[in-house]
């Protein structure tokens, strides 16, 4: 009998797993997106557990029971956290979006430490941790994620709180000298040191925690043997390991294999008769290197003449975050360079960037994942990143090669079989390419099956049990 049989899993995050429509004043709820989404949605259905976050509106009229009705599909109950709009403003678009967001993906330039932020962190958490407390028996695994969360723990304690609590960063941990840039670095380093385990996506990401423990909190003592680190703080024991999350292997390739995957008439096998498809597809963010990605593709058209009419590159991109000027001018820049290229190159029977801006049915998904000869993933930074995972589930005819950045944490385990490139070097993310088009088929499909037993093996029910396991450890 595992643990979890005898304890409910409750999962906190900023939001909800799902998205509220409102048309012609009727209310309806719909699945949520994004890659902590696609992750634990299917850990928390088959715990049958319970989600703690925002429901993405101000309204909290009825929201109660709209989403006890909706619990019956999705499998597990949710309880929403009530927040204001002011709140909202300056705790996920302020300080977890204009400042933790870039500082930890490296991007400190992008950073503004305003003060007000700092202040509606701590009473937003505040609030979290209220509502945990109202939702929640000692019989709960109470686990904590991602970013926007990092002074909950903190407040659950003074509140006299005693279950186990744990916490999982779905984003990467920066350098100490980049983290140190925080005004608030050692209250946040104090704050995750309440969790009693706290997981990281890679072991570089473990490894920078642990240095920024050192440097900023040295009344901590950091015993790093083996794969979980252990930190003694006053009287407190802390377990800091490294779990790279992943997908729902089957449930990706079942999807990928159904006939309506199959037969979807897809409108590129009839425009594009002969010409490989490159495949893009991103949450429109600045860490996403869709720019980069895009000038290595011109760059590609330029030097490898024999590529085009040969190849398309369909780059899909779900909008986020479209309220904040930053992502509207990034929108602006990539609709300027799918311009600039499509009116260099195009010919009559060719188009060279097919670009979408909206976010895609589920079924389009799959099929442009199976369909898709290659895979370009170009992220300056990311915690992991699943599109590349599922890219290779829903791959079931191995005919398709993933071309994926150094720097995000998914390379740590798929670099041997998947072409690696940097983001920042557009000839050789052109030079990749090219790679990829002429690659010798035998190769084609002796990577990719590697990758494809590689993400079976450590799916997401491995990634639950292991963090689950090294929490009720005695290392
Ligand atoms: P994200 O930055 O959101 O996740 P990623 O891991 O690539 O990045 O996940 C994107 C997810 O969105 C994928 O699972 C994809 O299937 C899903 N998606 C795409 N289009 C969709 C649509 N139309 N509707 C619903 N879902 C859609 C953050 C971190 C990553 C880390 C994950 C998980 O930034 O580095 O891998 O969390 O920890």
């Amino acid at each position: 009998m595992s643990y979890l049989d005898s304890h409910r899993l409750v999962i906190v995050s900023n939001r909800l797993p799902i998205q509220i429509k409102k048309q012609n004043g009727k209310t309806t709820i719909m699945r949520g997106s994004g890659g902590l989404i696609t992750a634990l949605e299917p850990v928390l259905r088959q715990q049958h557990g319970h989600w703690i976050g925002w429901p993405g509106t101000y309204e909290s009229i009825d929201i109660e029971d709209k989403l006890a009705n909706v619990s019956e599909q999705t499998g597990f109950t949710m309880q929403p956290v009530h927040l204001t709009e002011e709140e909202f403003q300056n705790f996920y678009y302020g300080f977890s979006n204009e400042i933790i967001w870039p500082l930890f993906h490296d991007l400190q330039t992008r950073c503004n430490f305003i003060p007000v932020y700092w202040k509606a962190y701590l009473s937003v958490n505040e609030k979290f941790a209220q509502t945990i407390i109202e939702h929640t028996t000692e019989n709960d695994f109470i686990w904590i994620h991602d970013y926007h969360l990092m002074n909950t723990a903190t407040q659950l304690r003074k509140a006299g709180l005693s279950n186990r609590l744990a916490f999982f960063l779905h984003i990467p941990f920066p350098s100490v000298d980049i983290f140190t840039k925080l005004p608030w670095r050692e209250k946040i380093l104090k704050d995750l040191l309440q969790f009693e385990l706290i997981g990281f996506q890679t072991r570089k990401d473990k490894r920078n925690f642990l240095s920024s423990v050192k440097a900023l909190v040295p009344e901590a003592k950091v015993i790093a043997k083996g794969s979980i680190a252990k930190i003694i703080y006053k009287t407190h024991e802390i377990k800091v390991g490294n779990f790279p999350i992943s997908i729902d292997f089957k449930a990706f390739e079942e999807a990928a294999k159904k006939s309506i995957i199959v037969d979807e008439p897809w409108y590129l096998n009839n425009t594009q008769i002969g010409a490989k498809t490159i495949l893009g597809l991103d949450r429109l963010d600045y860490t996403k290197g869709i720019p980069e990605k895009m000038k290595g593709f011109r760059n590609a058209l330029y030097r490898y003449p024999e590529l085009r009419k040969k190849i398309s590159l369909v780059q899909l991109v779900i909008p986020s975050r479209s309220g904040v000027s930053e992502y509207k001018e990034l929108k602006a820049e990539i609709e300027q360079l799918v311009s600039e290229i499509n009116g260099e190159f195009a010919e009559p029977e060719w188009i060279p960037i097919h670009y979408h801006y909206r976010s895609l049915d589920r079924n389009n998904l799959y099929a442009f994942y199976r369909s898709s000869e290659i895979a370009l993933i170009t992220p300056l930074r990311d915690g992991m990143n699943l599109v590349s995972k599922e890219y290779c589930a829903c791959n079931i005819n191995k005919d398709g090669v993933l071309i994926l950045s150094e720097f995000a944490g998914a390379a740590s385990k798929l670099k041997y079989d998947a072409l690696i490139v940097n983001p920042y070097d557009i000839e050789g993310i052109a030079d990749t390419i090219y790679q990829a088009f002429i690659m010798e088929q035998g190769e084609v499909e002796r990577r990719m099956k590697n990758l494809r037993k590689k993400i079976r093996k450590h799916n997401i029910y491995r990634w639950l049990n292991s963090f689950i396991d090294a929490s009720l450890s005695n290392h």
